[in-house]
């Protein structure tokens, strides 16, 4: 292995300034010398692929500008969507403070807005990653470059993106666990990647800046002269792969993760997720036959929770009623078409939902006219996602329902069974299932 290594600095001899001055430490000019640096990573002869040099990492740059963007925005959007600001169950980050400045009253259409925005940030996060790993390969040779430091500037530019690489490898690291595996985390998976988030575009932001102009001079020229070229290795080897056939690897990479990625979108395409492993329960067929979430056995909800004792109490300012679920069935029923959109970034397709709209009840709880938010309460016993809180707006909107049967049929057990509310453009978290309490009021 030596020798290979020998036989490398003799060809290559490595001449320091030929390289953006990162010169062998102490500026040794025996052979011993340079054999040596040229076996350290910090040498710029240790990295020989021809495919890297600024052209290829500056394009990978603009599509990770484009695509990173679109999934730091449609995450901020998911975190909206959860309506952190309205009350203490919703808000996983209560110490979030200026990092919330964006939250605004998520509306409730299109009815389909967060089956698409989150399918766009999970799906968009998949497919980035072979661009990611491409990114971070063509640059690394700037990891190890010495000094560490040139100036204060260059100092200051490396601090960036430790909070820039640190970031995004945290980000798609708890996001793709998040949607693989869920809780493996110590605690809350959400302020570890919302926190994460905003390093990452801290870092993000100082990079671009730092960059931009010299990526669009590089893309609107010609291929740099090699000395111009400080991602370029100074010793390449005989390619093994043209710098197109590279991007055409990374480009195949993401078209196989979005081929097996966008099915958790789309029902027809479900068998097709094949990275999707939101499969706790197979939903089998019929009108109850999709996607569910987390089954009433999973939660450890027994027939007798949801059996003759259950009852839906209804609580405001007109008092406190219970109703059994052949009384909600009497009340004026409603359909609405909407989908269940998960977090996770599955859904599916329009549902057929039929029960009594929230604003009725919150008509009968004392509010006939504006309603205002409602807290809801599941029967579950413990787990985060038992209870949750809705807008006013939500509750106005007509096809926002305690829904009692869906696609025709009684609602099956594990897609909550007597009553779960569903809610049109909601995340998937904040319709709740086995429903037995709401309380209208202001939150
Ligand atoms: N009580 C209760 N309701 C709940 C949940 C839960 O864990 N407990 N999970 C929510 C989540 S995260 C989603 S995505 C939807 C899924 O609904 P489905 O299983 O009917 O598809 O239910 C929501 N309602
Ligand atoms: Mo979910």
């Amino acid at each position: 292995m030596g020798d290979r290594h020998d036989d490398r600095a003799f060809r290559f001899p490595f001449r320091s300034g030929a390289a953006g001055g990162a010169g062998p430490p102490g500026g040794g000019r025996s052979t011993e010398r340079l054999r040596t640096s040229e076996r350290l990573p910090s040498s710029p002869g240790f990295w020989r692929s021809p495919v890297r040099g600024v052209r290829f990492t500056a394009v990978l740059g603009m599509v990770l500008l484009v695509g990173l963007t679109a999934v730091f925005v449609t995450g901020l959007l998911s975190y909206a969507a959860y309506n952190p600001d309205l009350a203490a169950v919703n808000d996983k980050t209560p110490d979030k403070g200026l990092l919330g400045f964006y939250l605004f009253a998520w509306p409730t259409g299109p009815h389909w807005l967060y089956r698409l925005t989150q399918g766009l940030h999970v799906t968009g996060g998949i497919v980035l990653v072979p661009v990611l790993l491409a990114k971070l390969w063509s640059v690394i040779p700037k990891l190890f470059a010495l000094p560490p430091a040139r100036s204060v500037g260059h100092a200051l530019e490396r601090l960036s993106l430790l909070l820039l690489v640190g970031g995004v490898l945290f980000e798609f690291i708890t996001g793709l666990l998040n949607i693989q595996l869920e809780y493996v985390f110590p605690g809350s998976f959400y302020p570890l990647h919302f926190y994460g988030a905003w390093v990452f575009f801290a870092g993000f932001v100082a990079h671009v800046g730092l960059k931009f102009p010299r990526a669009v001079r590089v893309l609107r020229g010609g291929e740099p002269l090699r000395q111009e070229d400080e991602l370029a290795s100074p010793a390449p080897d005989t390619p093994t792969i043209s710098r197109r056939g590279a991007f055409a690897m990374v480009g195949a990479g993401s078209l196989l993760l979005l081929a097996t990625s966008v099915g958790r979108s789309f029902d027809a395409l479900r068998s097709t997720a094949l990275l999707t492993p939101r499969g706790v329960a197979d939903p089998g067929t019929g009108p109850n036959g999709f996607q569910i979430n987390k089954t009433a056995a999973s939660v450890r909800i027994t027939p007798a929770d949801t059996g003759e004792r259950w009852r839906l109490t209804v609580v405001g300012p007109a008092g406190k009623f219970a109703f059994t679920r052949e009384q909600l069935l009497a009340m004026a029923q409603f359909s609405a078409a909407l989908p269940i959109a998960c977090v996770e970034g599955w859904s599916t397709a329009d549902q057929w939902w039929r029960g009594v709209r929230l604003r009725d009840l919150a008509a009968l709880a004392g509010y006939p006219d504006r309603p205002p938010g409602v807290f809801v309460e599941s029967v579950q016993r413990s787990g985060s996602f038992r209870r949750a809180a809705l807008r006013d707006n939500q509750v106005r909107d007509p096809r926002s329902l305690l829904a009692l049967e869906v696609n025709g049929e009684t609602l099956s057990p594990d897609h909550g069974y007597p009553a779960r509310i569903i809610v049109p453009a909601a995340p998937g978290v904040l319709n709740t299932k086995w429903v037995t309490r709401l309380t209208f009021g202001e939150l």
